[in-house]
């Protein structure tokens, strides 16, 4: 195996920010021990471009589990309500048109419509798997929040390494318990920044990394 020699193997894949694009996008390498996997999880409403620098990965995805939404959904409903709670689904949301720009909107005041879903429950089976593609050297895969949901994983003895373009970028993603399909948000921390090794502390904030 390459690239661990004499160094303790993360027991997660290690996510190395490479470059933060004043902003605008995160390019980071992402490298994938033997059997490494990540948690089903969305991007944020953001574009995740990536490419096959070393090894192979699988992709699977997923549909979106049901009674869950996107960030995008969320917003739309939200502003449509005049409600900026993230859980907002009252029925005047469906009936009502919103541009981008609208969403964008965030001075309206919490409506008083807006209801919450407590403590939904969720029943198991609720991951409907939609496809699944191997990765090879140099290939290419894009993914956004509209085409559905992936898991990326090293199901082989040699590591891989991926390249990730996410624009915009994000601080924190959603994650989907692998048979309920109940969501968590979870902030995207870093192993390493330009090449340096984040403080461990805070790379022990739950990364998006999991044993799912
Ligand atoms: N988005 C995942 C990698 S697969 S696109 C992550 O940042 O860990
Ligand atoms: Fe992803």
């Amino acid at each position: 195996m390459q690239g661990y020699s004499g160094a303790a193997i993360p027991a997660w894949y290690t996510r190395n920010l490479v470059d933060a694009g004043n902003g605008a996008f995160n390019i980071m390498i992402l490298c994938w021990g033997p059997g490494h996997a990540s948690p089903i999880h969305d991007h944020a409403d953001s574009h995740c471009f990536m490419k096959l620098l070393s090894g192979s990965l699988e992709e699977v995805r997923y549909e979106w589990p049901q009674d869950v939404d996107s960030k995008i959904k969320k917003a739309l409903k939200n502003k449509q309500s005049g409600c900026q709670r993230e859980t907002c689904q009252t029925d005047s949301c469906q009936s009502q048109s919103v541009t981008v720009a609208d969403i964008c909107d965030r001075t309206e005041k919490i409506g008083a419509q807006c209801e919450q879903d407590g403590d939904q429950e969720y029943s198991i089976n609720n991951m409907v798997e939609i496809g699944k593609t191997t990765l090879k050297l140099d290939d290419v895969c894009y993914i956004n929040d509209a085409l559905g949901l992936h898991r990326m994983q090293n199901g082989h003895i040699d590591e891989a390494v991926s390249l990730h373009l996410y624009c915009p970028p994000f601080n924190s993603c959603q994650i989907f318990d692998s048979l309920s399909g109940k969501p968590t948000e979870v902030p995207v921390t870093f192993w390493s920044k330009y090449g340096t090794k984040v403080d461990k502390k805070v790379r022990a904030q739950a990364p998006i990394t999991d044993s799912q």
